[in-house]
């Protein structure tokens, strides 16, 4: 890099001595006293003052007015690449920022090991924003944050960052990959495709998928594939081969969209972006793991100490539409059925008939599965407090099953902004609604009724998970 800025300055020398100081074409005694006779003070044989034999106006060997020592480059079609430049042009590339040791607490992979904060205490269940690409790289070009979360009891520590993205081989597609901070500097590249950084839209609906946004001919097809994030069920797009499709978001977090476009002739493109699928208010999240797939519960009670399975806990039996109807009133406002989300199928809400979706409201109740299932409080008024509970209603593959065991984990949003994550946390059930409670976390939301704190419940230095004898305790 100090080879190009010298080549630079040099050149902007040359052009400052052009345009500004016409009289110092000539030596400064105003007769021709150097060995060439051309009527500059230089000893080459052209008559600029630049120090070099051709005629145009910077300081290497070329005829080009650009500092590249080349025909094109900075002044020809692409303005990031420029062979002389080191990094193909890239005035402004960034270091790496790599060093030896990990810091603690700066979301940061400083031994850039791929790993984040490692080594580092926390406390069990939050969680926060991460970057697990070399650190100086941090939200330049394609780099993106993700999220890692804090786990265990008597050594918690931060796991894997999720989500974000991270550096990748510069590619021709119009967007910075190992965000250097230069888009595409590489040689001759004329990008026939724009791929995009990342996207942002809101969970439990269908995102469309469209490669006219990226490639601007008559693509002859298009393949997706889309990465999700944990919790999620996955359902991938509705036509993975259509090249203009949609997907539906099941959970909250980043999605990762793949796509390759094979073009008019034949030539291949590939774009991969981060969809950052962010809720309203507060949001919770369950998923889980077994053998079978199984009936496990999200509750959200109000901070009343009234024990479960009643009115001020929001759940399958009254807070959803496919077993008795919505029945609750906690008093806040309807959302306008504009601003509802698309009802994952199966989930028995008409939100368009009903004109409106309540808060808070349970997604589905998803009765023979893995999840995701979740409630949703678009509204949270200021100071409102909340507990989180999984009941295990029953196992063993069917409806009304036996016994089983499951591993479950739920997520906290407040705001959109991941607060926490919690699990997995193993819990039983004896069959046919007579299963184990797992008392989650408790939330209180803040001033403004957006952002929250969550606080997990412990219990015997694990998680608080107690038998169903337990419904009538808060
Ligand atoms: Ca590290
Ligand atoms: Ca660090
Ligand atoms: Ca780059
Ligand atoms: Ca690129």
């Amino acid at each position: 890099m100090q080879h190009a800025s010298c080549w630079r300055l040099v050149a902007l020398c040359s052009l400052v001595l052009v345009a500004c100081a016409p009289g110092s074409r000539g030596d400064d005694d105003g007769d021709d006293d150097d060995v060439v006779g051309d009527g500059d003070a230089d000893t080459d044989a052209d008559d600029d003052a630049d120090g070099d034999s051709d005629a145009d106006a910077d300081s290497d060997a070329d005829a080009d007015t650009d500092a590249d020592g080349g025909p094109g480059g900075v002044d020809g079609g692409n303005p990031y690449v420029d062979p002389d430049a080191g990094v193909l042009g890239c005035e402004s590339e960034v270091e790496d920022g790599c060093g030896d040791e990990e810091v603690c607490d700066d979301q940061l992979d400083n031994d850039c090991n791929g790993q984040v904060d490692e080594g580092c205490t926390c406390e069990n269940g939050t969680s926060q924003p991460c970057f697990r690409g070399p650190p100086g790289r941090r939200n330049v070009g394609g780099c993106l944050d993700g999220m890692q979360v804090c786990h265990g009891f008597e050594f918690p520590e931060w796991t894997e960052c999720e989500g974000g993205a991270t550096t990748e081989p510069e590619v021709c597609d119009g967007k910075d990959n190992d965000c250097n901070g230069c888009v595409d500097d590489i040689e001759d590249c004329q990008p026939q495709i724009t791929c995009p950084v990342d996207d942002v839209a809101p969970p439990l609906q269908d995102y469309v998928l469209d490669a006219s946004t990226m490639y601007e001919g008559t693509p002859d097809s298009c393949t997706w594939e889309v990465d999700c994030p944990l919790g999620s069920a996955c359902p991938g797009p509705a036509d993975a081969n259509d090249c203009s499709t949609t997907v539906y978001l099941d959970v909250s977090g980043d999605y990762t969209v793949h796509v390759t476009i094979v073009g008019e002739n034949g030539e291949e493109f590939e774009c991969t972006y981060i969809v950052h699928v962010i809720g309203n208010g507060l949001r919770v999240e369950l998923s889980w793991d077994g053998p079978d797939s199984d009936d496990v519960d999200l509750h959200l009670h109000r901070n009343v100490d009234s024990g479960w399975f009643d009115d001020d806990d929001c759940f399958y039996a009254n807070c959803t539409e496919t077993y008795t109807g919505y029945s609750i009133d906690w008093g806040y406002a309807e959302t306008a059925v504009e601003d509802c989300p698309e009802p994952p199928p199966g989930s028995g809400w008409n939100y368009v008939a009903r004109g409106s979706c309540p808060n808070p409201r349970l997604d589905i109740d998803d009765v023979q599965g893995f999840g995701p299932e979740n409630i949703n409080l678009d509204n949270p008024a200021p100071f409102d407090e909340f507990r989180v509970m999984v009941h295990y209603y029953d196992g063993g593959g069917g409806i009304f099953g036996g016994p089983a065991d499951a591993e479950a984990t739920v997520r906290v949003y407040c705001g959109g902004a991941l607060k926490g994550q919690f699990g997995p946390a193993a819990i039983e059930t004896q069959g046919a609604g007579v299963g184990d409670l797992w008392r989650v976390v408790d939330i209180v939301m803040d001033a403004a009724g957006q952002d929250c704190d969550v606080t997990l419940i412990e219990r015997n230095d694990g998680f608080d998970v107690r038998g169903n004898g337990t419904r009538n305790t808060f």
